[in-house]
């Protein structure tokens, strides 16, 4: 069966066909990097960032480094999602008694629509790095919600519906540093308030290299006829550090703890100059998508060698081949957890 995207069409979504004799799944874009180095005043770079369609155009939430090397979160706008207009100044936050909140640092954001409201999702301070979490639905006031996990934790990914009637968030438990384990957990709340009925999902780890230190979530998951698809980043050790590519797999979707397909090679890893070399060499960290139901065309954003932004593609029909094809089960790919 051929996989198909359920969801809304998306007119303006970005796309270049796939170069003839191209060999993967997954391209890049032609003009990459679509965000250099030094973007805007006072901002040194901006990487691992996400953005959503928003009314009439496109919406994003950047990580952006000042000139001091201190990441906080800014909001952009476009078009059509390539070019950027991005402002300097860091998202002003309130809590929900209306006070301002100033996260002391924030990066890694994730952007996801539910119902009607949108949701940010990014690695915040609480007592070490932790998962922050905020809503908004204009993009003028964003009410900072109450931390949603214990620390360490990261790369914290919501669901773009509830599931059996629960908000779902993926997570990747860690510790405050450069973690160097951790696989994709799952987790449920009625409200966004109280989590729980927490389960494993994914390890590192595997046949190949590329996943064997540490494995965490990408964008939101894609709701597709076989699954829920996601874009994950896997990452290997060598004698010169830590190598993060991108994966993908596929979860079941009424119980997305479960996985149905998950390709044993990576789909996308550091090869670009622009990818291999930077503030850090040879890293592709995705964080969104923008998708369309009615002609399965993906544009994947990924932060490349945190300094710059990359866009890449696929389509629903050749990834979810592509991860059925190539499926490798992973010894603990399992609903830990349940018991
Ligand atoms: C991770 C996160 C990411 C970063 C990556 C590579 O731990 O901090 O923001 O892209 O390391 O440096």
């Amino acid at each position: 069966m051929t996989a198909k995207i359920i969801g809304e069409k998306l007119a303006e979504i970005p796309w270049e066909d796939k170069p003839i004799g191209h060999e993967f799944p997954v391209w890049r874009h032609s003009e990459n990097p679509i965000i250099k180095r030094n973007p805007v005043k006072g901002i040194s770079r901006i990487f691992n960032s996400a953005v959503a369609p928003f009314e009439d155009k496109f919406v994003g939430v950047f990580r952006a480094e000042t000139i001091n090397g201190r990441p906080h979160l800014t909001i952009g706008w476009s078009e059509d999602a390539v070019q950027w207009d991005i402002q300097a100044e860091s998202i002003n936050f309130e809590d929900e008694d209306g006070k301002p909140f100033h996260p002391k640092y924030a990066y890694d954001p994730r952007l996801v629509k539910v119902e009607d409201t949108y949701y940010i999702i990014w690695c915040t301070d609480f007592y070490g790095a932790a998962i922050g979490l905020a809503e908004t639905k204009d993009f003028k006031r964003f009410v900072r919600l109450e931390n949603p996990f214990l620390p360490f934790n990261r790369n914290g990914v919501l669901f773009p519906r509830k599931v059996n009637g629960n908000y779902m968030m993926l997570s990747r438990p860690s510790d405050s540093g450069h973690t160097p384990f951790g696989d994709i957990f799952l987790s449920e709340s009625p409200d966004l308030k109280y989590w729980g009925k927490h389960r494993h999902v994914m390890s590192k780890g595997g046949h190949g290299w590329w996943q064997n230190v540490k494995i965490g979530g990408g964008p939101a998951p894609i709701e597709t006829t076989e699954g829920w698809l996601v874009f994950y980043h896997g990452v290997t050790g060598t004698c010169n550090g830590y190598v993060y590519s991108m994966g993908v797999a596929v979860l079941d979707i009424d119980q997305p703890s479960k996985v149905k397909y998950r390709s044993l090679n990576l789909v996308l890893t550091p090869e670009m100059d622009y990818e291999t070399t930077g503030f850090v060499d040879n890293v592709i960290f995705p964080c969104a998508t923008l998708h369309c139901a009615e002609s399965g065309k993906i544009a994947i954003y990924y932060g490349s060698a945190d300094t710059c932004v990359g866009m890449a593609y696929t389509t629903v029909e050749e990834i979810v081949q592509y991860a059925k094809d190539t499926h490798e089960s992973v010894g603990d790919d399992q609903e830990l957890g349940k018991i």
